[in-house]
């Protein structure tokens, strides 16, 4: 750790207000060029703190930059872990304010559910698959605190990975007789078709991801709990939107998931 606990908590403050106020701040490491790791999921953790502190439920865990388009588009190599607050969610085919958010973009993602808990190190896909119970389709709204959606991966990893809002499919689906890499995911702006890609673009199976969390809190003593909704990140690309786009995301095999945003 490089930071000390006061930074911490005041970095935690100036990004959460960021969200919260839905106004954009510069990259952190601008002020604060050696932060490390530790310190980013430091700031994360302590965002999470402060909404659990308010009575916001953590809602799921999520993977960003697992699909080999998100790291081209945002110039990263590395995926980032970051959660989902119950406050975030919003029904499918329903709206989404634009008003309370800065830079909205969306993300097709492959979720699962576990049934078990997962614990690195040494989580595998195997693990991983005796370890689901279900498998459901999402779309993942991120909105980057930081202006003009240009970070660096400490920088986001502290901003709790773009996370801020999630709209969950209503089909669920066993894992049994489904192959999530070849699972096809095609995403529609206003009609027309702007992404798609398969399970695959997301390290190969999107399950990887979920052992590459595991692994990652398995390093900090922690677990993926038995219950626990994580989704893999995106499969294609992030797609702007605005107010008075409407997008549909078909996932074959799990239905499809829309929303409006005004
Ligand atoms: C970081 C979050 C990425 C995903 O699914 O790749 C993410 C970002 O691109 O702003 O959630
Ligand atoms: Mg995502």
């Amino acid at each position: 750790m490089k930071l000390d606990a006061q930074t911490i908590a005041d970095l935690a403050t100036h990004l959460e207000d960021a969200e919260l106020k839905a106004h954009d701040v510069t990259k952190i490491t601008d002020a604060h060029p050696h932060m490390d790791w530790d310190d980013a999921y430091a700031i994360q953790d302590e965002i999470r703190r402060r909404k659990e502190g308010r009575g916001q439920r953590t809602a799921g865990l999520k993977a960003g930059l697992t699909s080999f388009a998100k790291m081209k588009q945002m110039g990263v190599e590395t995926p980032v872990f970051g959660f989902v607050s119950d406050y975030m969610a919003r029904p499918d085919g329903g709206e989404i304010k634009t008003s309370e958010l800065i830079h909205p973009k969306v993300e097709a993602e492959i979720c699962i559910v576990t049934k078990a808990a997962l614990r690195g190190p040494g989580c595998h896909v195997g693990a991983v698959l005796a370890a689901v119970d279900f498998v459901v389709p999402a779309v993942e709204i991120i909105d980057s605190r930081y202006r003009d959606f240009k970070f660096d991966l400490k920088s986001v990893v502290a901003d709790n990975t773009s996370a801020s809002r999630f709209v969950v499919g209503s089909r669920m689906r066993a894992i049994d007789g489904l192959d999530l890499r070849t699972l096809g995911v095609v995403l529609e702006k206003n009609g027309e078709i702007v992404a798609m890609a398969a399970g695959a673009a997301v390290l190969g199976n999107p399950l990887t991801a979920v052992a590459m969390l595991a692994n990652h809190l398995g390093a900090r003593g922690q677990e993926i709990p038995a219950g626990t909704f994580v989704m893999t990140g995106g499969v294609t690309e992030a797609i702007s939107v605005q107010a008075g786009d409407s997008v549909n995301v078909r996932f074959q095999d799990l239905g499809s998931v829309s929303m409006r945003f005004v």
